[in-house]
């Protein structure tokens, strides 16, 4: 009645704009700017049933990540810090398409009956709202504060312009009743990051890298959080660049997307940074990727991707796991714990070989963050990443249970043993690194903690295995939907013979590997090659492509 009334007269505001279809891809809505009024509004009528569903604090992002700066987007945070669940992303795509207020109203009727959502709970829904530094970000977000008001009740609370990961931060960190604004997530970081430091054994300290880090900032809003944080982390040197302040555009020749994918410095780097450590986020800093430039002569770069980051993670925290099974005394010493590696297809070959060599379990899923969280949750620990950067490392509940009360243990036989420092790293580390989602900002300060840690360079690192040479194409399709894929998109079912002749061309490569799969942000489908040298693979790619126009 009042409420279905608010609604028409709201949605009569938001029109849709003709001949447009959305879906709600691997990372929520995204398109020119200009056209998402509509569908952003809309979004914001979905979290706040969301939250009224789960009785729980939602999160709203405005981002288009790696995006131009004309695009933007938007996706929503569930209860946990994670990705919205699978299971509603149909009512987001039938939401967003709705041709009119009218229709738009009976969908909305239709599934608060088929979900039970209690539009009278106890809770009323409450919304955290946050932006990238997109231009168009604000009038955007004002689209979302009219969606939800549209539905009785319900509060927003604008956290202003942020990193993805820090709204994911505070979605989580809420709902678990924790101090969680923006300050309690900069100290969070670097109290962790500090104490990770402090437990350096003193011989590496004095060996330690002590360089600064060069950071590219995509021109977006990690630079200038970055400024923030490197305040607090007595003794780690961050120069920003790129921090968008200098007038340069956002991810344009910079960022993390563009120097992984080219394999080039970004713009504000040269020849005069050759052997330095530096470090590239994308727009909306959650991704990061490491390199170096080793050559005054060409622009090409030592990359350090998330396959590198992976295994240096899973080095260290296999180490600690392995010092800390070492005593034998206390009673909680014989836990068993789960170590879980999580990649997809486009892992770099030599990775996933350098990691079952580590004697580690390696799982694969999907492209798309929710799918690779999903699978690394199961684990005790579980550590994913995808290639392109993005990746974080989960802990169970139970775990950190049991980690805290080994510590509190050891502390009485044992104090100041090597096994205690195991203990107290693994606890910082499971603070230090985001739990809602992969987080350039605590990624960066755990790669930094580790190197220091074990006394390597990024040269050091970089040679911890080599990769094989790769190479991605895209192909334009007019129906990317043809393509259907199984086993972690490594084997294509549909269309019916592609997959045999994929296997015929590879195998005609020394190391060949290669697969299709349709993008899940573009109108495309992407052809993935890896062959042991750099010709090989770029000649097998072509040749899948033309197989697949
Ligand atoms: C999205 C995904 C990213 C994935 C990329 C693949 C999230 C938050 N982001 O950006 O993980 O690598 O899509 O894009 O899930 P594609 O499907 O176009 O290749
Ligand atoms: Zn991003």
């Amino acid at each position: 009645e009042e409420q279905q009334s608010i609604l028409l007269e709201s949605a009569s505001r938001f029109p849709t704009p003709e001949g447009v279809k959305l879906s709600y891809g691997t990372a929520g809505f995204r398109a020119d700017a200009s056209i998402l009024q509509s569908t952003v509004f809309r979004v914001g009528i979905l979290a706040a049933l969301r939250s009224l569903k789960t009785q729980s604090v939602i999160g709203l992002m405005i981002t288009a990540s790696h995006n131009k700066v004309s695009d933007n987007g938007v996706k929503i945070a569930d209860p946990s810090g994670g990705m919205l669940t699978q299971e509603w992303e149909p009512f987001a795509d039938a939401l967003a398409n709705a041709s009119d207020a009218q229709v738009l109203l009976g969908l909305i009727i239709e599934f608060i009956k088929k979900e039970n959502i209690p539009l009278n709970g106890v809770r009323s829904a409450e919304i955290l709202l946050g932006r990238d530094t997109r231009p168009s970000g604000e009038s955007l977000l004002e689209a979302a504060r009219q969606g939800i008001c549209s539905i009785l009740g319900s509060v927003s609370l604008d956290m202003g312009i942020l990193t993805t990961p820090q709204l994911h931060w505070m979605v989580r960190a809420r709902n678990k009743g924790i101090k969680s604004s923006e300050l309690d997530y900069f100290e969070q970081l670097s109290s962790s990051f500090r104490c990770l430091m402090d437990l350096i054994p003193k011989e590496r300290k004095i060996s330690g890298v002590v360089d600064k880090l060069t950071v590219d900032g995509a021109n977006g809003v990690g630079g200038e959080k970055l400024e923030v944080l490197k305040k607090m982390l007595n003794g780690l040197l961050i120069e920003v660049r790129n921090s968008g302040k200098e007038g340069g555009v956002l991810n344009e020749g910079v960022g993390a997307d563009y120097v992984q994918k080219e394999k080039v410095f970004p713009c504000g780097f040269g020849p005069n940074d050759v052997g330095i450590r530096c470090a590239s986020l994308d727009g909306d800093a959650d991704r990061l990727v490491y390199f170096s430039v080793p050559s005054k002569s060409s622009n090409k770069i030592g990359l350090v991707d998330g396959d590198k980051m992976l295994s240096l993670f899973a080095l260290f925290i296999k180490e600690q796991l392995s010092i800390l099974s070492k005593g034998g005394d206390g009673k909680l010493n014989n836990y068993q714990a789960r170590l879980g590696i999580v990649q997809t297809a486009y892992a770099n070959g030599a990775s996933t070989d350098y990691l079952k060599q580590l004697g580690l379990e390696v799982m694969f899923t999907p492209t798309g963050v929710k799918y690779l969280h999903e699978k690394a949750a199961e684990y005790d620990i579980g550590i994913y990443f995808e290639a392109n950067g993005h990746g974080t490392i989960l802990f169970s509940e139970r775990f950190l249970y049991w980690v805290e009360a080994r510590n509190d243990e050891l502390s009485s036989l044992a104090k100041g043993s090597e096994q205690q420092k195991a203990a107290l790293r693994l606890l910082a580390v499971s603070k230090l690194i985001n739990q809602a989602v992969g987080d350039a900002l605590s990624g960066l300060l755990l790669v930094e903690a580790i190197l220091c840690h074990i006394g390597w360079s990024i040269h050091r690192w970089s040679e911890l295995y080599q990769d094989l040479p790769s190479r991605q194409l895209k192909v334009k399709v007019v129906d990317r939907t043809a393509v259907v894929t199984t086993n972690a998109e490594t084997l294509v079912v549909q269309p019916p013979g592609i997959q045999e002749a994929i296997n015929a061309e590879t195998a005609k490569y020394p190391q060949g590997r290669s697969f299709i799969r349709p993008s899940g942000t573009e109108d495309v489908i992407r052809v993935y090659a890896e062959a042991s040298t750099q010709e090989a693979a770029d000649s097998l790619a072509n040749s899948i492509a033309q197989l697949v126009d």
